[in-house]
């Protein structure tokens, strides 16, 4: 079939959207139409050339929610008409990892995924007559697009796809970092550095299990207003701390943040991030994409001394587990969604969404075909 997209031809260059041609799905495979996509840090990154992993041409988005058109040979878990929202972490529930109980990280299609094919290692995307790579096994950024069974969630049919495609990413990445990766305790004092699409979703989830401070820190003033709307306690702008933000965030907090958060991908964040935990226990969770190449430093005696350094892909969440239950928090009023979705945009100025991200002017552009 034909179907509009928006393609990556090359980094560095704004989207094109075009028809592009779509094999039907395979054993295993589903055809999904896509309603709704969110545009996330990462797809900027992976544009942007930053990607180790980023491959051109290829279809990028991973924040989406569509509806299942048709199933391959050997589908079972869903049909035409179901509601869904595509994973780019799947979860197969046979591999080791997801039988270790240990891990969200199906290692299921992994390695075809970071290839940009399926898992039978071809596209079902071309344009005039030249495959074009999948992203993060989802590519949201085509109004039809195919996805393994084990990387689709089923999820309710009165959810709204242009609020629901926004816990394919940002939502359960924020909230699951809380819940499931730190599984912060109510009373525990957090700080969270980088107030955007990720970080907001963070502090939504400290307010959620009852974080007492919730301190966020943006180099964008404007950011302040944001978090306090989602239940950040203190705004902290590094660059009008006068000295050094780790020792007025260790200040701040009494001796240290019991729990930390870097959604910047800055990996000179990162360490602050790491060091303004309290001696003893404080749990620093590594959340931001670096760029290929970047290292994170530290004295290694900060961790001789009882600080943890810990990263979170996903929010740690079980996609077909636990990507239905948060669309269930949304449905029924326990997390926000809407506020945070500021501009909704057809496909055709997909590349505003970038510009306004960059500018730090959006929280969340969604897409809406
Ligand atoms: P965003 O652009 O919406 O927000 C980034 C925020 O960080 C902005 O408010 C910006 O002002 C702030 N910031 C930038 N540099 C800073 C600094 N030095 N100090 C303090 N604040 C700073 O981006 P997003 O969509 O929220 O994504 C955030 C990061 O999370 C990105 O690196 C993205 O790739 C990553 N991400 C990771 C996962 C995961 O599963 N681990 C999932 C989604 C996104
Ligand atoms: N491809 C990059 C890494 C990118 C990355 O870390 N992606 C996160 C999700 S970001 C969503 O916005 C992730 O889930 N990572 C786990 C995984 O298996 O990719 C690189 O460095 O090569
Ligand atoms: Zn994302």
């Amino acid at each position: 079939m034909k179907t509009r997209a928006a393609v990556a031809f090359e980094a560095k260059k704004p989207l094109e959207i075009v028809e592009v041609d779509l094999d039907g799905p395979r054993h295993g495979e589903v055809l999904v139409e896509i309603k709704a996509t969110g545009v996330c840090h990462t797809d900027a990154y992976t544009l942007d050339g930053l990607d180790s992993e980023g491959l051109f041409p290829s279809i990028l988005g991973h924040e989406g929610a569509g509806v299942v058109l048709e199933v391959g040979p050997g589908v079972t878990s869903l049909k035409p008409g179901d509601h869904v929202i595509p994973l780019y972490t799947p979860e197969c529930r046979q591999c080791k990892s997801c039988l270790s109980r240990k891990t969200n990280l199906c290692t299921a299609i992994r390695g075809t995924q970071g290839k940009g094919l399926m898992p039978d290692g071809t596209s079902r995307f071309s344009y005039k007559g030249q495959a074009i790579h999948h992203y993060m096994g989802c590519s949201t950024f085509a109004n039809h697009t195919v996805l393994p069974e084990i990387a689709l969630a089923k999820i309710r049919p009165d959810a709204p796809f242009d609020k629901a495609c926004y816990i394919g990413c940002g939502v359960t990445t924020g909230v699951g970092a809380v819940i499931h990766t730190a599984q912060v305790e109510p009373g525990a004092n957090a700080v969270v550095f980088g107030l955007g699409g990720i970080g907001l979703n963070v502090i939504q989830g400290l307010k959620l299990v009852g974080a007492d401070k919730i301190i966020g820190v943006d180099l964008n003033d404007s950011k302040a207003e944001w978090g306090a709307r989602f239940g950040m306690t203190h705004f902290v702008n590094p660059l009008k701390v006068q000295g050094d933000i780790v020792a007025h965030l260790v200040e701040l907090t009494g001796g240290g943040a019991d729990y930390t958060f870097d959604c910047t991908g800055n990996v000179d964040v990162m360490r602050q991030a790491l060091e303004a935990c309290h001696r003893g226990w404080g749990e620093s969770i590594v959340i931001g994409v670096a760029p290929a190449g970047a290292e994170i430093r530290t004295r290694p005696f900060q961790l001789v001394t009882g600080r943890v350094w810990k990263g979170s892909a996903f929010g740690g969440a079980r996609g077909r587990t636990d990507v239905p239950k948060i669309v269930d928090w949304y449905m029924d009023g326990k997390i926000e969604i809407d506020p945070m979705i500021t501009h909704t945009l057809p496909l055709e100025r997909i590349n505003e969404a970038f510009d306004l991200m960059h500018a730090g002017e959006s929280i969340r552009s969604v897409i809406v075909f």
